[in-house]
């Protein structure tokens, strides 16, 4: 029993919360770079603040934690862990700088294939987000990102590149980060601003479908490039629960988790559920079917189902809805029963455990973590050390939950791979603060630090639960 003998541990990152070096290897802007720290950034995530030059905001994915200039010796230390897997996306601008062009920019293929060779060099297999939130400005800006159909073609061709130059070093591919997130941060998600008095919804709904049938073309391009490929979906989970057993609790409940499976049942089944249509009707909104787009999302299924989990969440039927938390932008209802975490995330490993059932239950595909962690504030000690027993406290009883899941209840489970497996800076606030790594970088808020990297007690710990396939926790 416990965990497949091939089973991928590893860690997870994003481009825009690692690289920095975004004006090095002729890159161009993208969305990503235009995201505050400070008090605008949510305002601008949700596309209704605008910033459309670099102006006097602080912007920490200019630099994030140099991994561009710092991913040799990152990727040693995570294969010092003895990582299987390494979680990465790509910069869509540094292949495609303005996003239009025909021809990939020869810096940004480099550093990737650098990249990818030095995790070969480790045995490391790249688990590899096509598309984690960045959309060139260029696009944002000309045809309206993803509202624009023409904004497939361009997506293929990132994709067709990648899977053609990188065809020996990755298999592993995802096509969108949390497909739903564009339902609660859509400029960030999907590069989405919204004009004055429009109907969101529609944006969104045209968006996000646009994503979807990019999503099924290169499913079915990275099955004829290399049939070895594996593709898979990625959403923002966590099961929410009613706040009470009234069935108007449960009924709200069911409806939200409904609202998170929406994108990822066509990706995964390969068509809207009634559901889903009905939702869109009653926003006043239509998908833009054109032809031909039904079958291609009916034959082009991922192949497997990935997903982040921080956190469960409440719902309750009572618009009054009492006291709320934070929950990956998400906001819930407080669950009296469950402890936070600084930034009010609540901790629920039996809730990961849930989830995996239920995601199981429903597309019954293999099923693949790729983010989940702690977001904490650590502090050095006089020896220079970091004891951050909170967050292996954190990662053992949520790996305990996935492995109950694999064990008890027989969910099919190919990996896991923890958030900011080194030091990131936040998606939701733009902190450094907030760190999830095992690894430490000398970085601050305001964006001071000397980029030195330094192993945290989770390190040591996390070698050795992956050295005992899980079974030292
Ligand atoms: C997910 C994103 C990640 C990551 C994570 C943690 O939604 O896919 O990019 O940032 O959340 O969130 P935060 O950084 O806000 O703590």
């Amino acid at each position: 029993m416990g965990f497949r003998k091939d089973f991928l541990w590893g860690g997870a990152t994003a481009a825009n919360q690692i690289e920095g070096g975004i004006f090095e290897g002729e890159r161009g802007l993208a969305n990503v770079d235009l995201m505050p720290y400070g008090s605008d950034r949510y305002s601008v995530g949700t596309g209704v603040l605008w910033l459309d030059e670099v102006d006097n905001h602080y912007f920490p994915s200019h630099n994030a934690v140099d991994f561009y200039h710092h991913y040799k010796e990152d990727i040693a230390l995570f294969a010092e862990m003895g990582f299987k897997t390494f979680r990465m996306s790509i910069a869509w601008t540094r292949l495609f700088p303005k996003g239009d062009e025909e021809e990939p920019n020869e810096n940004g293929l480099k550093f990737y294939e650098d990249v990818f060779k030095e995790c070969k060099k480790y045995n490391i297999e790249p688990l590899v987000t096509i598309n984690h939130f960045d959309c060139p400005m260029y696009l944002i800006q000309t045809i309206g990102g993803w509202r624009s159909r023409e904004m497939i073609n361009h997506y293929v061709k990132l994709a067709k590149t990648l899977f053609t130059y990188y065809k020996d070093y990755v298999h592993y591919w995802l096509t969108f980060n949390e497909i739903n997130m564009i339902l609660h941060f859509p400029f960030v998600a999907a590069g989405l601003r919204f004009e004055k008095g429009e109907n969101q919804a529609q944006a969104m709904i045209t968006c996000v479908h646009h994503e979807l049938v990019a999503s099924a073309l290169v499913t079915r391009l990275a099955h004829e490039i290399n049939p070895d490929n594996k593709v898979g979906c990625m959403l923002a989970a966590g099961v929410y629960y009613p706040e009470t057993c009234r069935p108007e609790d449960y009924f709200k409940a069911m409806s939200d988790d409904r609202e998170s499976y929406m994108f990822i049942d066509v990706q995964s089944r390969g068509y809207y559920p009634p559901y889903a249509l009905k939702w869109v009707k009653k926003k006043n909104a239509y998908i833009p079917f054109e032809e031909g787009d039904k079958e291609l999302l009916k034959n082009n299924t991922v192949d497997f189902i990935s997903f982040s989990y921080y956190s469960s969440r409440v719902s309750s039927a009572n618009p009054d809805k009492g006291k709320q938390t934070e929950s990956n932008i998400f906001a819930s209802v407080i669950n009296p029963y469950l402890k936070s975490s600084d930034w009010g995330w609540q901790i629920d490993p039996l809730g990961l455990r849930i989830t995996m059932n239920l995601i199981y239950d429903r597309y019954e595909k293999p099923l693949f973590i790729v983010e989940n962690g702690l977001g904490a504030m650590d502090t050095i000690d006089e020896n220079g050390l970091i004891h951050d027993d909170y967050r292996i406290e954190y990662l053992r009883e949520h790996i305990q939950a996935m492995k109950d899941a694999v064990d008890e209840d027989g969910v099919e489970l190919l990996g896991y791979t923890s958030w900011g497996c080194i030091d990131s800076i936040s998606n939701g606030t733009g902190e450094m603060k907030k760190r999830y790594g095992f690894i430490y970088v000398d970085r601050d808020n305001e964006g001071k630090g000397t980029f030195k990297r330094i192993r945290k007690d989770s390190f040591y710990w996390y070698k050795q639960v992956i050295e005992s396939n899980g079974e030292k926790l």
